[in-house]
């Protein structure tokens, strides 16, 4: 088989680049490990940035986002008893888009046949050959094994996938930060705590207050890195989201039997270059953030409109100059939303190293982000998201 863009992984970045490529009449294809159910099943990121829900918009694939998406005006920050509101709207003009990344996948998934997008679900042992070109993939399904020859590979599968591994280890630079602690997650069917999001540090350590619709919840605790959700039965859960969440006085925790819960560890992780001959990475197949910004999802989207832009220059106009430019033009964003990731993790974590001095820095940050609206201007801009 033969196609112009041979596209690996069915996340937000394989789909939405696959739906960018056929809005434009390019062939395309996607090869997704796992099976519909379970790539629709996984929950994960909430917050959507203008670039993101701007691409939605744009595909027309918006009934659900239009219908469901919650529009956020603002954010909290909570130190114990404070809470510092970034009214995000009032300092940027911008807002974000609360509407779930299992949401998205659905809406991307659903909208494929109608516009030609073949996507092959279930497709294993996916292999990466002459990356330099011409490059093909191999595949198994069903038992039997197939080839796909392309002019490019778009490698969109995740942090464990193939694509990045196909690269020489000599041609590449990779930077990377483990935090000692993950975010222990649950969804449930109850009202938030409040309207908008509650990032709070606690004692105990920090916990996230969001949601997905006025009547679904999503919280995360931080929980340390080698605990596992066997020693978390939702009870425990719910008492420590109470313990985090009670200095905050009027906003009670609501409980109520979990939908989901998972555990996923905190890292940064940059790949570069982003590009190696024919092969072209996106999304968390080249870089991950902790998820305290709500970036990773919204960095897939931003990627995969450079790379839709550059596929699109290449083939109606025969040029080759953003495909060149694709790789730094992406990571230029792709450290700015690192930086900005790595440090809200800094100011609301509780790391077990550190003493009291760095707590006090903490504090003293908070202090003058209470008081300084060129402070809390410059999250918000960082939170609605940098411009493409
Ligand atoms: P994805 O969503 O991981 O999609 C990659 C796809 O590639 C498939 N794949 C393969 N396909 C074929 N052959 C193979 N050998 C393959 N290996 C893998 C996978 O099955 C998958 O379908 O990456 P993408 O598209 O770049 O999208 C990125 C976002 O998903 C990601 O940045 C965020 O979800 C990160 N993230 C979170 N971000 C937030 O902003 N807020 C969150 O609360 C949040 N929670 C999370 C997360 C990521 C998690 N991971 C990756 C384990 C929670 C978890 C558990
Ligand atoms: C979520 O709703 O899952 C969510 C929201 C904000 C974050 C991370 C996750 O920063």
């Amino acid at each position: 088989m033969k196609t112009q863009v041979a596209i690996i992984g069915g996340g937000p970045a394989g789909l939405l680049l696959g739906h960018l490529l056929r809005a434009e009449g390019i062939d395309c294809i996607i090869l997704e490990r796992q099976s519909r159910a379970h790539v629709e099943g996984r929950i994960r990121a909430g917050v959507l940035e203008t670039v993101t829900t701007d691409l939605l918009h744009r595909l027309g694939i918006d009934a659900g986002l239009n219908a469901q998406g919650m529009m956020e005006e603002g954010f909290n920050l909570a130190d114990g008893e404070r809470m510092i509101r970034i009214p995000i709207t009032a300092l940027t003009g911008k807002h974000v888009v609360v509407y779930g990344q299992t949401e998205v996948t659905r809406d991307l998934i659903d909208a494929a046949p109608e516009r030609d997008l073949e996507i092959v679900f279930e497709a294993k042992e996916v292999t990466l050959h002459d990356i330099d070109g011409p490059p093909y993939l191999t595949y198994e399904k069903d038992g039997v094994q197939h080839r796909i020859d392309a002019d490019f590979i778009a490698g969109c599968d995740g942090f464990h996938g193939p694509s990045r591994k196909a690269v020489p280890a000599n041609r590449v630079a990779q930077y990377e930060r483990e935090y000692p602690f993950g975010w222990l997650g649950i969804l449930a069917d109850v009202p938030p705590c409040h309207h908008e999001l509650i990032y709070a540090s606690s004692d105990a350590g920090f916990a996230l207050a969001s949601m997905r619709s006025p009547t679904r919840s999503r919280y995360y605790i931080q929980v340390g890195r080698d605990e596992r959700l066997e020693e978390w039965p939702e009870e425990r859960l719910w008492d420590e989201l109470e313990r985090r969440f009670a200095p905050l006085a009027g906003r009670p925790v609501v409980r109520g039997p979990a939908l989901e819960m998972s555990i996923a560890p905190l890292r940064s992780y940059v790949f570069e270059p982003m590009r190696h001959g024919r092969l072209f990475l996106a999304g968390d197949a080249a870089h991950i953030v902790p998820p305290t910004g709500a970036k990773g999802l919204n960095l897939a989207a931003s990627d995969v409109a450079y790379l839709a832009e550059a596929f699109i220059a290449w083939y109606k106009k025969g040029s080759e100059a953003a495909l060149t430019g694709y790789a730094a033009k992406a990571l230029a964003r792709v450290w700015k939303a690192e930086r900005f990731s790595w440090s809200l993790t800094k100011l609301m974590h509780r790391f077990p190293e550190d003493g009291a001095f760095e707590r006090r820095m903490q504090i003293a940050e908070l202090d003058y982000l209470a008081g300084s609206s060129a402070m809390q201007t410059a999250i918000a801009e960082n939170y609605v998201g940098l411009p493409l």
